[in-house]
């Protein structure tokens, strides 16, 4: 037995071996000598994506054969990372290729690191849907993510001067081996042009959308590999292309570079992501995108479904459409319009199937994250959507009119256009009145949109609320990103985690033993070891990997309150500096993140902490006992090598600001401690960790709200506490910034003077108190090991698994489906 395996792990090694030499030799026409580093990734990446190809054509084709109901995720953000190692992990052929590349001299992680990120997101909600591709895959569940496949993705940062700099994301240059032209998956999508009324032969009105200037669709797919099983799904990203009309027509008129001019107009679609993360951005552009996104991927589903059914009123049988926030939900009116326009059905029954096949998550409360679009858009770019969005406005009101007769402030709240100086279209309002489910992200942020945000909406409509917490998927951000902590885990529990998450349970035994705990703490100190090789040669610092690494990465946000950590930072400076013998438990404070390039603030942030670490580090009174380190241009490959590293996460955001987090549960999964507020998933965690085993501090959300109502004065707070003064004057005054005072006053200025709306300096003391509290634990490193154990063995629920599993029951009404080799 054991000599057949032996020679078939042989013969796989040969298979792959000469799959790369071929690729490198037949696909990119290079031999040894010739080869770059980039053209190696790419002749394994190829390699790598012959072994998925016959799956991904097995599966399709069973979801031909066998019609099950399909899952649409729509998305104007993937944020995949990297795809060959994730491959490699899901194919269970990671060792295989290691040893292969070994065989012919190279190193397997030298060639992965080649790999750009595919950054086609800005943070949590595109994340989220990447983790959603990997566990519907994995649990055999038919569905296809839909996006747009930007050519610059989220912008590259550096820090230059201690100030963010954004530098373009051309990550397609070196070519991208994931992906497969569709060249015959074209629509035609429409923009502009204006609406004619004419009456059929039973006087009926037919509306045709005329003159319009027209965008091809093109589709590029890129296999989404589920682990250990034959399925293998699609993405399908959409490309912008001119028309072959509009070639013709322009290129006619004689005036060349004119037309090459609009040419490149058109495509300009597809051409970067939009960096707005929580701050609106209020472009036609980036509406465009939406619609072009909508209007495709409706165009490609209902022409999926009429192959096997021409009964439209099937639909919701067959599909679901899930909207990923409010970004895709321009799909809701195009639905209607292809089924009214096109189809010619009667709106009742049109409205019928709208409403049963869509379902829409909210991802954010921020009231100046809420979409709303201005009606003027719609005059110009979307005018039969305007028509229709009004009719639907119109019965929707009537509803609302006989369920609550005489309520006018609730008539104006829920009208899907707000009335103000500009009318705009409340994109919020219309995902709710489209779609049977309407689901928040933790059971706390789906508490406040039933009892604040959306609260008329589920008095009118309660069963359509529901909760689905967040999750992450653990081939990644364990199996994939931890490979120590993973095979420690797997040589005392097996590996069943890899696919059922809540088997890390039966680690909890394992805190008694000693040498089990030993090994936990070796695994931690090598990772960290690790990531401070990357930041001495990223930021020339020399860190202390004896140190406490605390870290916080996420968006650059007011509302996730990094400057109430960098307070903490200046209270630890300023005790040493008063006190310069003082005995504290040394730290390394790590931040990472990027700041949407229009928020000052934000941006401002950024230059503060690297102005703190300027003064800090650069202290020799302080020696190795504080540190801080800005990581620059974080991502997905970045966190991969932040999260195992990580003693402490920081998950500090006010109380009822941060929908879910996932950042949370990547840090616990990997073994860090958590400080944190009672937002958003960071209560749940709370209740499966334990109490005991979870840092928090600050208000609640309730208490955030009520002192809200009662008149929050943050100067009162100063006044009372001394460090925390002391902190806010050094800021203000320039002791962080000697050769520019004022440079930061703005910072101040906000809390002091602005009405610090998130509360930093109310949760302040709190927070300090509470870091006090993780010092003292730290001091005690068998004991910190143990708790963090805990909290990996309490993550399971934080699965996107169990998420996914629990939208296929509850909102989709989708089953998995195995999927068999077809020989
Ligand atoms: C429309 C534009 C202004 C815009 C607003 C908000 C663009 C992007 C966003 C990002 C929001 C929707 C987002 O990423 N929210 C995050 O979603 C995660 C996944 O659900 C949560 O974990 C996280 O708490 C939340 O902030």
């Amino acid at each position: 037995l054991n000599a057949t395996a032996e020679s078939a792990e042989l013969d796989m090694m040969m298979l792959i071996i000469k799959s790369f030499l071929e690729h490198l030799e037949y696909t990119l026409g290079k031999d040894k000598y010739s080869a770059t580093r980039h053209d190696l990734f790419n002749a394994l990446a190829y390699a790598v994506r012959d072994r998925m190809v016959e799956r991904w054509l097995d599966t399709q084709q069973a979801y031909y054969n066998d019609d099950p109901k399909r899952v649409y995720y729509l998305s104007m953000e993937f944020l995949m990372g990297r795809t060959l190692e994730n491959s490699l992990v899901n194919l269970g052929l990671l060792d295989n290729f290691r040893e292969a590349m070994n065989s012919l001299g190279y190193d397997l992680d030298d060639i992965m690191n080649q790999e750009q990120d595919a950054g086609l997101g800005n943070g949590g909600l595109g994340r989220l849907a990447a983790c959603f591709l990997d566990s519907m895959a994995t649990m055999g569940i038919p569905a296809y993510g839909y996006g747009i496949r930007y050519e610059y993705g989220i912008f590259r940062q550096n820090i230059v001067d201690g100030a963010q700099v954004e530098i373009p994301d051309n990550w397609l240059r070196y070519r991208n081996p994931w992906e497969m032209d569709r060249q015959e998956h074209l629509h035609v999508i429409k923009f502009n042009g204006r609406v004619v009324e004419r009456k059929d032969g039973e006087a009926n009105s037919i509306f045709d959308w005329i003159d319009t200037d027209d965008v091809m669709a093109m589709a590029y797919d890129t296999p989404i590999p589920g682990y250990g099983t034959n399925t293998v799904n699609t993405m399908r990203l959409w490309t912008a292309k001119s028309t072959r009309e509009f070639d013709l027509t322009f290129f006619n008129e004689g005036n060349y570079i004119r037309a090459v001019e609009k040419k490149m107009m058109t495509e300009n679609i597809s051409k970067v992501l939009y960096p707005a993360d929580h701050v609106p951005e209020g472009k036609e552009l980036r509406f465009k995108q939406e619609y072009f996104l909508a209007s495709a991927t409706l165009h490609d589903v209902i022409y999926r479904f009429r192959k096997m059914h021409d009964d439209l009123r099937l639909l919701p049988d067959k599909v679901a459409i899930q909207l990923n926030d409010t970004h895709p939900a321009l799909a809701i009116p195009e639905m209607m319009r292809l089924l009214l326009d096109h189809f010619r059905l009667d709106w009742q029954t049109a409205w019928d199937i709208t409403t049963r096949t869509f379902a829409y998550t909210n991802h954010t409360i921020l009231p100046e994250a809420l979409e709303k679009w201005p009606i003027w858009f719609f005059e110009q770019i979307l005018p039969r959507h305007l028509q229709l969005i009004y009719e639907i406005n119109d019965r929707f009101l009537a509803e609302v009119r006989s369920r609550f007769p005489g309520d006018i402030g609730k008539l104006e709240r829920m009208s899907l256009i707000e009335e103000h100086w500009e009318r705009k279209v409340r994109m919020a309002n219309l995902a709710i009145v489209g779609s049977h489910s309407v689901n928040g992200v933790a059971a706390l942020h789906t508490e406040i949109l039933k009892e604040s945000v959306f609260r008329d909406f589920y008095e009118m409509y309660p069963e359509r609320f529901n909760n689905k917490t967040n999750g992450i998927t653990q081939r990644r951000w364990l199996k994939g990103a931890n490979p120590g902590q993973a095979a420690l885990i797997g040589k005392a529990i097996g590996e069943g985690w890899v696919t059922d998450l809540y088997q890390l349970q039966q680690l909890r035994p394992l805190i008694d033993d000693p040498a089990f705990v030993a090994e936990w703490r070796e695994v931690k100190r090598q990772n960290k070891q690790r990531l401070a090789e990357y930041i001495r040669k990223h930021n020339c610092i020399e860190v202390n990997i004896d140190s406490m690494f605390d870290c916080q990465v996420k968006r650059i946000h007011e509302y996730k309150r990094q400057l109430l950590n960098i307070l903490h930072v200046i209270t630890l400076y300023n005790r040493i500096k008063e006190n310069p013998a003082v005995d504290q438990v040394p730290r390394t404070i790590i931040f990472s993140g990027k700041a949407a390039p229009a928020y000052y603030l934000a941006k401002l942030i950024v230059r503060l902490i690297n102005a703190v670490g300027e003064t800090v580090n650069g202290d020799p009174a302080v020696g190795d006992r504080l540190k801080v380190v800005f990581l620059a241009n974080y991502g997905v490959s970045l966190a991969e090598k932040i999260f195992p590293a990580a003693d402490l996460s920081e998950q500090i955001s006010t109380a009822g600001t941060e929908a879910s987090g996932t950042g949370n549960m990547k840090f616990a999964l990997n073994g860090a401690l958590t400080i944190g507020t009672l937002d958003g998933a960071n209560i749940e965690i709370m209740e499966e960790v334990g109490r005991e085993n979870i840092f928090i501090f600050g208000m609640n959300a309730g208490e955030v709200e009520e002192l809200r109502r009662k008149g929050y004065v943050p100067r009162d707070y100063y006044n009372r506490n001394a460090e925390l003064k002391k902190g806010l004057n050094m800021i203000a005054e320039g002791t962080f910034s000697p050769t520019n005072r004022e440079l930061f006053r703005p910072i101040v200025d906000t809390l002091l003077n602005q009405g610090d709306y998130y509360m930093l300096l109310a949760d302040y003391a709190s927070y300090i108190a509470c870091q006090e509290e993780v010092s003292a634990l730290y001091l005690n490193q068998d004991e910190w090991a143990r708790r963090a154990i805990l909290n990996c063995a309490g993550i399971g629920k934080f699965s996107s698994d169990r998420t996914i599993a629990d939208y296929a029951r509850e909102i989709w009404g989708v089953e998995r489906m195995e999927i068999h080799p077809v020989l």
